[in-house]
């Protein structure tokens, strides 16, 4: 039994990483911005068997972010996985007609964020000379694709976080893994284009996406894999998407 910390555990790949590691007899830690829907989420699982921390704060809020760990209850200190989940994409102009606030809240979220969990929980890790740090790519960081631009660097930097971080810690026996996730069908899109929901259905059209529950069966695959095997990278597409911009619809 592992005691496995998520960001963003309240919706999308993060609720679908909450459940499955609830139903494989791990110990949750659930952070997100909404307490209530993280009530709602631990009630569930809890009602599943599992036991369950909730943390509300936002990952761009250094000091937030900071408070909750240090604070974290000594039985629940010891964190074996960390998935760093939460992120987001806002818009898909051309660079040249971004929106900088859209900018802002990618970058400190998507990169930042996951500067601030991993350099407060990696050290116990180090300490403890075991752990797992899953982050949550994207194919959007292979290649940028039409609009992508900022999102697509956001995602470029997890993958350079991640191998950097796999560097750093070769010498331990912590495990970084790096998923990079092409088409899913959650909130993602909706978020995109700001509650535009027929532009979000859009994405998914004449094709089978992925699902939430598609990217936590492999974040699972690799945590629970053997401890001399490291899945440092996965990049994991839907049937008829070739990259981020080669995607066939039917
Ligand atoms: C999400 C995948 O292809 O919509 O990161 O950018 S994509």
């Amino acid at each position: 039994m592992k005691t496995v910390l998520i960001t963003g555990a309240t919706s999308g790949i993060g609720l679908s990483c909450a459940r499955k590691f609830a139903e494989n007899g791990d110990r949750l830690i659930l952070t997100a911005r909404s307490g209530n829907k993280l009530t709602e989420i631990k009630d569930e699982l809890k009602a599943m068997g599992a036991d369950v921390l909730t943390l509300t704060f936002d990952v761009r809020d250094r000091n937030a972010a900071s408070l909750a760990i240090k604070n974290l209850p000594k039985e629940w200190s010891e964190i074996d996985v960390l998935i760093n989940n939460a992120g987001l994409a806002l818009g898909l102009e051309p660079e040249y007609e971004g929106n900088l606030d859209d900018w802002e809240t990618m970058i400190d979220t998507n990169i930042k964020g996951l500067l601030n969990m991993t350099r407060l929980i990696v050290p116990g890790m180090v300490e403890r000379d075991c752990g797992h740090i899953i982050n949550i790519g994207s194919v959007a960081g292979d290649a940028a694709y039409a609009g992508g631009n900022v999102y697509c660097a956001t995602k470029a930097a997890v993958k350079a976080l991640s191998d950097g971080l796999r560097i750093d810690v070769a010498n331990t026996s912590i495990r970084v893994t790096n998923l990079k996730p092409g088409l899913v069908e959650t909130n993602f899109s909706n978020i995109r284009f700001h509650g535009d929901t027929e532009r979000a259905a859009n994405v998914y059209k004449g094709i089978k996406p992925l699902s939430g529950d598609d990217i936590a069966d492999v974040a699972l695959y690799a945590a629970n894999a053997p401890s001399h095997v490291q899945i440092a990278e996965v990049l994991i597409l839907a049937t008829h998407q070739a990259s981020g911009s080669v995607i066939v619809r039917k």
